[in-house]
Order: C-alpha cells, then structure tokens, then sequence
C-alpha cells in the first residue's frame, strides 16, 4: 500500500478485518506500506499490521513478494504509481478520482489492459448492503421507469478560514475540490443506480479565495495561524443538472461549506411504481416506496438491511445488528479479492473511472462555457 492516513487506515484495516468475514480464493497479506518519511512509516506499519516499510514506492515496483498495489495518495501521483505497477504486472486497487485529468485516467486504463492486470478503483458507498439492494429491486424493475435522482454530498470541514491550504485544495495536487473529492462519489452512485451521463450543466464556487499555509500535515480537522496566505484554486462547492441517457433528471450537489453535515451523503431516486431514499448516515436503511402499496397505508417504509437477503449483509451479524463505514471497503476488497482470483476486474473498476472522469471534465467545461456539455464529447 502506498500512503497511509485516512484512507490507509479505511483499506488497511478492511484487509485485515476481510478473512474474519468472508472466505476467498486469495486472502490479502499486509506485506508492505510505503511513507516518505520513515518515522512515520515504520509507526504505521506497525500498527497497521504491515511485515514491512518502504520509503520509496519504487521499491514495490521491484519486490517480487508483491503481487497488488493499493494506492492511497493525493491525486497528483496516481497515474505514475498505477502505470508502473501495471507495467510490473501487479494488481491495482487506487483511490478516487483516478487521476488529475482524462488523459492520466486514459493512460492508466491503457496501462492495466496492456499488462492485463486486475483494477479497481476505490468507490467505496455502492457497497454498502442498502445500495447494492437499491440496485436489485431497480434492476427487477421494482421502481418502474427512473424520472428522478436528486443527489447531495454534504460536508463541512472547511468553514473556519483558519483550515489550511491542505493538498485537498490545491489543484495540482487533487484536480478540483468538491467535485472531485466528494460529487465523485455521487456521480459512481447514478452511474451504478441508474444509468449513463449524457449531458450536464453545472455551477462552481470558491468561498473562501485563501487561506493560510498549512503548519502541519493536517487532517480534516486541522487549524493554522500562519499569516502566509496562499490562493485557494478549487471549488468549495459544486452543483450541476444531468440528463442521464434513459431520459431520468438529475439534480446533483455536493459542498464542503454545508455547516453541520459531516459526512451527508445522500440521494432519493423516484420511479414510476417507486421511490427509494438513503443517507450514509445511517447507511444501514434504505427507505423504499411503493406506489402499488394499498391507498391508507402508502408511504416510506424503512428496510434495515441486515438480513441475509441484503448483498454482503449475511457475513457480519444476525438480521437487526448494523455495519458501519469501514464494512463498505471490505465488501469492496471482498470483490477485489474474487478479481484477482477469477482475473477479471470488478466494477467500479479503472472504465468506470474514466467514465467518471469524463463527467467530472464534462462540468468543469459547462462552469466555463456556461452551457450544457455532452458527456461523450468528452470522450479521448
Ligand atoms: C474528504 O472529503 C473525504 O475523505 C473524501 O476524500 C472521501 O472520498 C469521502 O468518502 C469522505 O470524505
């Protein structure tokens, strides 16, 4: 694994949580974690569970003992480190989005499929048992024709304009704020839920144009009383219409400025005998409308989807006992783990990435233009 803060601790520990739960062909081994700085890297290698360190990720590259690279790094050192590793021949898992621009994600993908190698791309929340539930009782048409999906990501973590200039806002290092960061997310959930982009409109905002240099490597949580300013060149904030190519609409929007959302990711999805709604803050229910219930007693019902009917809910616990967070990287893993085995790349995978790219290019075009962009012109 390359990196080893947030997202190291989601990947690592599902990796070592994964055996517990459920049996695969392969099991994952904590063989290597790689930090730039080494006092950093020995301590969460050890308590991570990793044999051993690295300081330089080419040191990977080389190791024979090394079979898949898990990429947790800021944005900007994706696609070297995935073009490399494929050019190896290791599996890949890498974090969203792939890459700063179309092209990165397009040289990646052409990596992986020339080296035939196994990818996935780290879009966590379509494993949690309420969506992958979502996407069966859609695709047993249990909701009828898709009008609708309203989407929000909703997070507030840079309100204070003491919160630093972090990489997360720099462009060169992440690509762009919100959007990439978090409507990624939301744009992975349309496309698995109900379908592909055709076109977009979309608006961007920066609040809070700088802020000061970041005194420490920082988590989401971090202040700095520098008085050393530096500009702000992402969005906070970011909103945009779909037409998805089914003909359903979409209202989508996602912020880091929406005060007291933590981790608000949220939709609701109305069809013409349905409607379902879910929130990953309680991610375990997913509210589901049918329009055919009898008249008195229509209206949203709660399913708690625990029970063994409910995809991956079965490993954890007895129906009624709920799984958190962290259980949506080892469901994601749980498939990884079947990929390299079967040799073949489950979805949401480095295609999926692209696609998502190319939405992603597709707004930023429309913020320019002020106009409707279609998605497939985006196309490389
Ligand atoms: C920060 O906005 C962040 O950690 C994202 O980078 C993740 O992808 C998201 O799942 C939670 O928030």
């Amino acid at each position: 694994m390359v990196g080893y803060k947030f997202m190291g601790k989601a990947h690592s520990h599902a990796y070592r949580d994964l055996p517990f739960y459920f049996d695969c062909d392969v099991e994952p081994v904590l063989q290597a974690v790689v930090g730039r700085d080494e006092e950093g890297v020995r301590a969460a290698a050890e308590k991570m569970g990793f044999a051993t360190y690295e300081t330089d990720w080419k040191r990977l590259i080389e190791r024979d003992d090394i079979d898949l690279i898990d990429i947790v790094t800021p944005n900007n050192t994706h696609a070297e480190i995935a073009i490399a590793a494929a050019e190896a021949g290791k599996h890949i898992l890498c974090e969203k989005p792939l890459a700063l621009t179309l092209e990165d994600a397009q040289r990646m993908y052409n990596a992986v499929k020339k080296n035939n190698v196994v990818h996935m791309i780290c879009h966590n929340y379509r494993f949690a048992p309420a969506i992958q539930f979502a996407k069966k009782l859609i695709q047993e048409g249990r909701l009828g024709k898709i009008y609708h999906m309203r989407a929000q990501y909703l997070q507030d973590w840079i309100m204070d304009p003491k919160f630093p200039s972090v990489w997360r806002l720099k462009k060169e290092v992440t690509g762009s704020g919100a959007l990439g960061d978090i409507a990624a997310h939301s744009i992975d959930m349309a496309r698995f839920l109900v379908g592909e982009f055709e076109e977009v409109t979309g608006m961007m905002e920066t609040f809070i144009k700088e802020r000061p240099v970041a005194d420490s490597s920082g988590g989401l949580s971090a202040k700095s009383d520098s008085t050393i300013m530096e500009e702000v060149d992402v969005d906070d904030a970011s909103a945009f219409l779909v037409r998805f190519e089914n003909g359903a609409m979409g209202v989508f929007e996602a912020t880091r400025f929406a005060g007291g959302n933590r981790n608000g990711n949220r939709f609701e999805i109305n069809g013409s005998k349905g409607s379902i709604r879910w929130d990953m803050e309680s991610m375990n229910n997913l509210e589901v409308y049918f329009a055919d219930d009898e008249s008195g007693i229509q209206g949203f019902r709660n399913i708690t989807c625990t029970e063994e009917q409910h995809p991956f809910a079965g490993a954890y616990w007895p129906a009624g006992h709920i799984i958190g967070y962290e259980h949506t990287f080892i469901n994601l893993m749980t498939e990884l783990m079947k990929g390299v085995s079967e040799r073949n790349s489950p979805s949401p995978n480095f295609e999926d990435g692209i696609r998502n790219q190319e939405i992603l290019a597709a707004i930023e075009k429309s913020v320019e233009t002020r106009g409707w962009v279609n998605v497939k012109q985006m196309r490389l």
